[in-house]
């Protein structure tokens, strides 16, 4: 019986799964952090919208946790990474918008991985100057970068490399891994540019993308009635704020023959640039695609009324931005598949998520920025099979704000008491937790690009309250059961008196809890950003 046991024994530790099992229970986990940028969730599929397909970024919600209500706490790139890297909010981070100086020589989250044994990298978009600290390795975009033979600087030294943005974001991150110290876990920041704009697919998705046709949101024409000023006066709309070169990619010579006229002084600019990066070979690829759409609404043009030039612009649109998604859950796939086949997912936590959120349509609008569903949340799934059984969904209310201490939590390094942020790693295996019931959020770049009216407010469950502020002052309150779409501001209903008083309190209580006096301060409010 002895030498049964044995054999036993020796049988089960051959085991491939349980030899993993058993080295991952004793090495600290692996991290692989993935976001994008404007990532709507509305193009994720399993998040069940319906408009697209992505089955790699699928795999993570099968196989382990997604969160159908994560939210950035100011929905704008730079501020959202730097939020990410200090698991502070930005008026006690600094990076308050994208102009706005990043302190590099502030803690960061990388910075005590490093010191506790961790090795680390940056890989893609981070967006603001200066080498970034807390990483063993980098290789960045340049400001927004490039989708085709984009710039990189790569551990501070720039270099132009050949091919797609994404492509490229995806093999350095690979490499990267491949090429470790295996003696010690690491942490990947891996950031895709895409789908930012102005919406570049690569070559081996233009077909495809360019034929599909997208179901239009029920808010598509928004009129915005009992709504404030800032959502009338935003410039975000589809059809009279997009470029029509840059964005929707109608030749500049075909502009001046249509006598169309950019909504940005850089329209031209922009597309000449993009599509000039292009080699020979991927700009024929891409005329032979684009150039028989032009010219089929070069002929419909002149008979086209406003409501069908929102159609047909909505279109182009879509196709564009899911068609840069493509590519981005090719990506995923590539590195889930990586990990695998390497032995490393067990022990390797992969997030994936984005700066923020992002309008297809809604309200009529693409861009971000508002306290508004589409903007303020962003999509957040984790797989981490030693903890998480997968095809969990959770609702809780967590935030960027939140990664910095959960992945430190996962890493077993101690969260430095001044992060604002909380670990939600009980939350993500549904282990029970008392989790915050309210979230605070604040936007600064007014006035600037899109023109969306500074402001600060407070989601609960079911309500939110936003103050709009610096040029106007107007509350707007929204009942998000009755009023999920948010066309009604019921911040003057006498129904919603106690609510309202309720709200209020909850504000005044986290801007102390958050130590938050920036809106009162005007010596705070960051110069002028430029346009
Ligand atoms: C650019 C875009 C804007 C976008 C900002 C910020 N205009 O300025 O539409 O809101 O970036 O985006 S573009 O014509 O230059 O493309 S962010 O994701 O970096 O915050
Ligand atoms: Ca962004």
């Amino acid at each position: 019986i002895k030498n049964e046991l044995l054999a036993l024994v020796t049988v089960l530790f051959l085991q491939p799964a349980f030899a993993q099992s058993l080295k991952a229970s004793k090495q600290r986990p692996n991290i692989v952090y993935i976001m994008s940028d404007d990532h709507a969730y509305q193009a994720i599929s399993a998040y069940g919208h319906g408009l697209n397909s992505t089955p790699n970024i699928d795999r993570l919600a099968k196989e382990g946790v997604l969160f159908t209500r994560a939210s950035v706490t100011n929905s704008l790139c730079a501020p959202s990474r730097a939020v990410l890297l200090t698991g502070k909010h930005s008026f006690i981070n600094g990076k308050v918008d994208n102009e706005a100086r990043f302190d590099w020589n502030q803690d960061n989250f990388a910075k005590a991985l490093q010191q506790h044994g961790y090795q680390t990298a940056l890989i893609g978009k981070i967006h603001m100057d200066g080498l970034p600290q807390g990483f063993d390795h980098s290789a960045v975009l340049i400001d927004q970068g490039e989708y085709y033979n984009p710039n990189f600087i790569i551990n501070g030294t720039k270099q132009q490399l050949n091919g797609y943005v994404t492509d490229l974001t995806t093999d350095m991150a690979i490499d990267w891994i491949k090429n470790r110290d295996q003696g010690k876990p690491f942490c990947l920041l891996f950031h895709q540019k895409a789908p930012h704009r102005e919406w570049l697919p690569a070559v081996r998705h233009l077909a495809e993308y360019t034929k599909m046709k997208f179901p239009e949101p029920k808010t598509l024409f928004d009129d915005f009635k009992n709504r404030g000023t800032a959502a009338k006066t935003a410039e975000m709309n589809i059809l009279k704020n997009m470029n029509w070169a840059g964005d929707n990619k109608v030749p500049p010579a075909m502009m001046d023959e249509l006598g169309l006229k950019g909504f940005m002084s850089w329209d031209k600019t922009a597309y000449n640039n993009m599509l000039g990066r292009m080699t020979t070979q991927e700009r024929e690829a891409w005329d032979k695609v684009y150039n028989p759409i032009m010219e089929d609404f070069k002929s419909k043009y002149p008979s086209m009324s406003q409501e069908e030039l929102m159609r047909w612009r909505y279109q182009r649109y879509m196709q564009d931005y899911l068609g840069t998604v493509a590519a981005v859950d090719e990506g995923v796939g590539r590195m889930l598949d990586f990990l695998k086949e390497n032995g490393l997912d067990e022990n390797t936590i992969v997030v994936y998520t984005s700066d923020q959120g992002f309008y297809l349509g809604e309200h009529g609008w693409f861009d971000k920025r508002f306290m508004y569903e589409e903007s303020l949340r962003t999509p957040l799934l984790l797989r981490y099979p030693a903890e998480i059984k997968g095809g969990r969904t959770s609702e809780a209310l967590v935030q960027n704000l939140d990664f910095a201490p959960t992945l430190l939590d996962y890493a077993n390094v101690a969260i430095p008491p001044d992060m604002q942020g909380k670990s939600f790693r009980k939350l993500a295996s549904g282990k029970d937790e008392n989790w915050r019931d309210a979230i605070y959020y604040t936007y600064y770049e007014y006035p600037g690009i899109h023109a969306v009216k500074r402001h600060y407010g407070v989601r609960t469950d079911r309500y939110k309250l936003i103050h709009f502020y610096y040029d106007v002052d107007e509350w707007e309150l929204y009942d998000l059961e009755k009023d999920p779409q948010e066309l009604n501001n019921v911040y003057q209903d006498p129904k919603y008196k106690d609510v309202r008083a309720r709200m209020h309190k909850k504000l005044e209580q986290l801007r102390k809890e958050y130590k938050d006096s920036t809106v009162n301060d005007k010596s705070f409010l960051p110069k002028k950003p430029k346009v």
